[in-house]
């Protein structure tokens, strides 16, 4: 029996992740209590994004999905063909087929954390467009990147839709566009989706639809953390907020604690007063020049830039 005891519980500890676990009872034990947004994305939570992504008030992808339609082009002229496109963070993007079928690249190298995503926007990418060679890499984008050897010698274009680039704080954006020159390369070009600040009312719309769907994205975290770390988090004491924060420039995503509540993580005790947050999530907004600078600091020149007629959203490409 004591063997089996012993099994189980091999079993419980080989399924917690220690860097989610870390950042949970680090992030929880702050001064301002904190998740790292990238929590957010599990199987559920990567479900939720993709619904929230075809919402009415999230705006960002039918717009940049609309951009890439129409300027194509344009796009394909001064980005150059016969390449090799790295996309980071492939998720199961829609937006990847546009600039394939427009660019037709050389080779196709999507980079994405969960290998799962990444195995299946591989192979429908490969059935879809037989004469370009994809190379999957399973790999954090943040961290060390190799890419594959049979990339050598091509010009490489990245792809950053979404404004990804918008869920780093500043500093942490000009250290990733900085990792990305390292990893493609002087001569390099990138093309980089960057969401518009905008009226408070759009904005906090697209981070708090009245369907409800941001919401349970941002609770999802805590249905998470009870499930993979065995807390005891009451769900329904917390609600989901979004904030515009001016000075900063960003919404943020907040779960707001409706009443005095105190719970377990992993025998730690956390208290919080009704009224008290935790932050999850910031999604920086750039206007025109604010975009630029960010490039530019980060080692890339913006070279040309697409907005649509509203302004509401902007597809930078810059070379390194
Ligand atoms: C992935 N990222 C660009 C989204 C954003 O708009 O910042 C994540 C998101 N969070 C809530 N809604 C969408």
């Amino acid at each position: 029996a004591g063997n089996l005891r012993g099994c189980a519980l091999l079993e419980t500890l080989d399924t917690i992740d220690p860097a989610f676990r870390a950042d949970v009872l680090n992030g929880l034990s702050e001064p301002i209590p904190a998740i790292p947004a990238r929590w957010l994305y599990d199987r559920r939570g990567s479900e939720l994004f993709d619904d929230i992504t075809r919402l009415p008030s999230y705006y960002p992808t039918r717009t940049e999905t609309g951009l890439l339609e129409a300027r194509m082009e344009e796009i394909a002229t001064l980005a150059g063909s016969s390449c090799a496109i790295v996309e980071f963070g492939s998720g199961s993007s829609t937006k990847t087929p546009l600039l394939l079928r427009a660019l037709s690249p050389r080779a196709y190298v999507p980079i994405d954390i969960s290998g799962e995503y990444l195995r299946e926007s591989a192979a429908r990418v490969d059935q879809e467009f037989p004469d370009i060679a994809v190379h999957p890499v399973e790999a954090d984008f943040t961290k060390d990147v190799e890419l594959p050897a049979a990339i050598d010698g091509l010009q490489r274009l990245g792809f950053f839709p979404g404004s990804t680039i918008g869920n780093f704080i500043p500093r942490s954006a000009t250290d990733l566009l900085r990792h990305f020159r390292d990893i493609l390369g002087t001569g390099a070009k990138l093309l980089i989706g960057m969401d518009r600040v905008k009226s408070v009312r759009r904005l906090v719309a697209a981070y708090d639809d009245p369907e409800g769907v941001t919401a349970a994205f941002n609770i999802n975290l805590l249905r998470r953390i009870n499930r993979e770390l065995g807390a005891d988090i009451p769900i329904d004491a917390f609600k989901h907020e979004a904030r515009w924060n001016d000075m900063l420039g960003r919404v943020e995503m907040h779960l707001v604690a409706q009443r005095d509540v105190e719970f377990q993580i992993d025998k730690r005790t956390f208290a919080f007063v009704e009224g008290a947050t935790i932050h999850t999530e910031n999604s920086h907004k750039y206007g025109q020049r604010g975009a630029r600078l960010l490039l530019l600091a980060g080692g890339w020149t913006p070279i040309a830039e697409w907005t649509d007629e509203e302004e509401d959203f902007a597809l930078i490409l810059a070379e390194a």
